[in-house]
């Protein structure tokens, strides 16, 4: 059966599930986008979005003028149907299945024979066997004969949403073989990079494990800027040295590890495994503390200044050139700082409202005795440090990114500080 100019009703449309309604759309497919909140489906009406993602809503735009993408509240019969909703954590840091079950138990009445259910979100592992299925035969239909089952995680970076969408590689993993088989006809409409087929136990474990990988080597790389700041070595230099050997890749330093993913998904592993996986919370830990350890160094700069001390931040998205503050470690930064009766400001352009927001870098930094370099957005690679100089009660910059050009800040007399550097 020619699957091509099907529909494909998607549950869910934040940063996962509408990039990819609209990619399904664009490719020919009628798409109807279902969404609890109000907010995005009046949004979408218009062929607007509200999330900030290169060329998301030129796309979006378009293919609700072409009719092929719809917005509704209650999902419809369809071919397909994709699970794209959100699994965060609980506050004792469980997988909170519930917006996954409920997407589920939705979809139910509108299931018929030869029907294509596929779970996106990331999940523990076992959520499609344990969760999804005996959920699905409430319809009914032969699981793998009737309806065909499967995981395919997205493996996409915000920021390059729709390139990855298209170009990366990806892995399905299938109720049974023939599940599988149909969920890559249906993605290979699109997809350009290699699609590996597997079991669905496999594919969930493979999507934590990729970002489980990720925080482990940026907890290595954290622990490596605390070790060197102690023993007064520069790890900026330490890691451009180390990363010429053909298989060393060391990540980078920060202060700390945020959005819905790496901050997120590696509990997944620990929940299910606490006396195992071991490396794996040290790492989430490690992470975890990079804020207080900023704190730290910052009352160690300015030990000396009397009074209310004031810093102004350079960014509070959870990684550069985007708009999302979710899981920043910035606010959690923030928390300390506030905490300790510092006066703040902070610069964001990619972020619409934030308490202590001023739009411009030199009236932020106004009195400011340090300005902290949290985010390297790219807005802030050349600032107006003549003004700043002017501007500031003290010229101290503490530059958590390597961001800066220390060169520059020197002549333009900073005082120059950067995370994983002794303090001079
Ligand atoms: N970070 C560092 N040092 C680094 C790299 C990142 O401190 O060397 C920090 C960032 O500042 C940020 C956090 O880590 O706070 C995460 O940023 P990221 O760019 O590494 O990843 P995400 O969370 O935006 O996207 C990840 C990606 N996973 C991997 O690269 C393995 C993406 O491919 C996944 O699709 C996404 O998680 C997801 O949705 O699961």
């Amino acid at each position: 059966m020619e699957i091509h100019k099907q529909k494909i009703c998607i549950i869910g449309l934040g940063y996962i599930g509408l990039p990819a309604a609209a990619i399904f759309a664009s490719n020919g497919y009628k798409v109807v986008g279902v969404e609890i909140n109000n907010k995005v489906i009046d949004a979408l009406e218009k062929g607007e979005v509200i999330i900030e993602e290169p060329y998301l809503k030129n796309i979006v735009q378009q293919e609700v003028i072409s009719g092929n993408l719809i917005a509704s509240k209650e999902p419809q019969e369809a071919d397909a149907f994709i699970i794209a909703v959100p699994t965060p954590l609980t506050k004792d840091k469980n997988a909170d299945m519930s917006f996954v079950k409920k997407a589920t138990d939705s979809i139910v009445p509108y299931l018929k024979k030869g029907n294509i259910v596929i779970l996106e979100s990331t999940s523990p592992t076992g959520t499609v066997k344990n969760l999804i299925i005996p959920i699905l035969k409430e319809s009914g239909l032969k699981i793998g004969e009737e309806l065909y089952v499967g995981y395919c995680p997205e493996r996409v970076l915000p920021g390059q949403i729709l390139f990855e969408l298209v170009n990366n590689n990806r892995i399905i993993g299938g109720i049974n073989r023939k599940s599988a088989e149909k969920i890559k006809d249906l993605y290979q409409t699109f997809v350009k990079g290699e699609i590996y087929l597997t079991d669905t136990t496999t594919a969930e474990m493979c999507k934590i494990t990729e970002n489980t990988y990720r925080d482990v080597n940026i907890a290595f790389a954290n622990e490596l800027a605390k070790i060197c700041e102690n023993s007064g070595i520069d790890i900026w230099e330490i890691i451009k040295l180390c990363n010429k050997h053909p298989r060393v890749n060391i990540h980078q330093p920060g202060p700390g590890v945020g959005g819905h993913c790496l901050a997120v998904d590696p509990w997944f592993i620990v929940k299910k495994n606490p006396d195992l996986a071991r490396i794996i919370k040290l790492a989430r830990e490690t992470n975890d503390s990079m804020p207080q350890f900023i704190f730290d160094k910052i009352e160690n700069i300015l030990k000396n200044i009397k009074g209310v001390k004031k810093v102004t931040i350079l960014g509070i998205t959870y990684k550069a050139n985007i708009d999302d503050t979710r899981e920043s470690p910035v606010i959690n930064l923030i928390k300390l700082l506030e905490k300790h009766n510092y006066k703040i400001s902070v610069v964001d352009p990619y972020v619409k409202e934030f308490r202590y927001k001023v739009e411009n870098v030199t009236e932020a930094a106004k009195d400011s005795d340090l300005i902290l370099l949290t985010v390297n957005h790219k807005d802030f690679k050349e600032l107006d440090f003549d003004t700043l100089a002017k501007k500031m009660r003290n010229k101290v910059i503490l530059d958590t990114r390597n961001h800066f050009n220390k060169n520059i800040l020197e002549i333009k007399g900073f005082k120059h500080y950067l995370l994983g550097k002794a303090n001079e």
